[in-house]
């Protein structure tokens, strides 16, 4: 299944894999580009030396086209813009904001821009400015999400942008893919579902908790202050959602408060496995992951399963 997406970037397949702080680093990122995805690896919130030593280490791992994700609310958010030039970096996607300041930069050192937008209006802007492609990425993700469903924006933005659109946010298996490919996406990201690939190394905690998870189990906090965030519930979720009540009723809400629950708290998760006090990002399909599987497992099976609905919907039809 070649499309432009993949001819633009020289990859096989038409799938991304999420570029989730703290979680995608050039372990998980180098074995999704060996099975033919676009590995990307997440800058987050790390500053410059620990990213280089991720972009380094997965050009040990792979000689295919990777990227780095710059999630732009980072404080060291310029330095990784200085990082992926100087390391030639072919693919970078941006999200958490608006990349507009860095975009000839990027076109200077040939680098593919892919930012994600919230929004018909960005998506616009982009194009514009010449982003070569854009991630539209639905609120049935984990994280940091807009406001908009995956089933609604991403027609939208497919019908108002000649550039390639890949969707993200609830895309679970093949069905979800072949979903998004039905509504005009050139290809799918892929987040939650690579969180229990073998070759993520985060805590196996965090792995459990989105193997045990239903249906009904993610949460969005900070819906009315900050960032909203999708995560499985947990401790620290009620936490926030007591604080979100609390600063309702206030005049002046108190939104430092909402920093200071949040800081540190994805790393608690990852690193720690403190399933309690940490924010365990997550999108709602994650009461679809049953097992663990290797990257390579995941890719073939949103291949194949996509394949065979899409071949049998024809067959149907014809
Ligand atoms: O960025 C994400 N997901 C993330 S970032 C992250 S780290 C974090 N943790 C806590 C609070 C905030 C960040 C965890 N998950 N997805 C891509 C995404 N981009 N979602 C929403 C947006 C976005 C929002 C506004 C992109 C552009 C934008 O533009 C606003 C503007 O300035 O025009």
């Amino acid at each position: 299944m070649q499309s432009r997406i993949c001819e633009m970037l020289g990859i096989k397949y038409p799938i991304f894999q999420g570029g989730m702080a703290w979680v995608a680093d050039a372990s998980l990122a180098g074995a999704v580009c060996e099975a033919g995805g676009l590995g990307i690896i997440a800058g987050g919130n790390a500053p410059k030396d620990v990213v280089r030593a991720e972009i380094r280490k997965i050009k040990e791992i792979t000689d295919k086209p990777f990227g780095v994700n710059i999630m732009l609310l980072s404080p060291h958010a310029q330095d990784i813009v200085d990082l992926v030039c100087e390391e030639e970096v072919p693919v970078v996607t941006t999200g958490a904001g608006n990349p507009s300041k860095h975009m000839t930069r990027f076109k200077e050192h040939k680098i593919k821009v892919i930012p994600v937008v919230p929004s018909v209006a960005l998506g616009m802007r982009m194009e514009k400015i010449g982003a070569d492609a854009v991630i539209v990425e639905g609120m049935e993700a984990g994280g940091h999400i807009g406001k908009l469903t995956t089933m609604s924006i991403v027609p939208q933005v497919v019908d108002a942008l000649s550039i390639p659109v890949i969707a993200a946010g609830g895309i679970g298996d093949g069905r979800g893919m072949a979903a998004a490919l039905m509504l005009g996406a050139d290809a799918v990201q892929i987040g939650t579902r690579f969180l229990v690939a073998k070759e993520c190394t985060i805590h196996e905690n965090y792995k459990a908790r989105v193997l045990k998870a239903r249906d009904i189990d993610t949460v969005v906090t900070c819906q009315h202050f900050g960032h909203p965030v999708r995560t499985i519930k947990n401790k620290l979720s009620k936490e926030y959602d007591r604080l979100e009540i609390q600063e309702l009723k206030q005049e002046e809400p108190d939104l430092a408060k909402f920093d200071e629950l949040g800081q540190g708290a994805l790393r608690k998760a990852v690193v720690e496995g403190d399933t309690d006090y940490g924010s365990i990002m997550a999108g709602q399909i994650a009461g679809l992951i049953k097992k663990e599987e290797t990257a390579a497992e995941i890719i073939d099976s949103y291949m194949s399963e996509t394949k065979a609905i899409i071949n049998d919907k024809f067959n149907q039809w014809n």
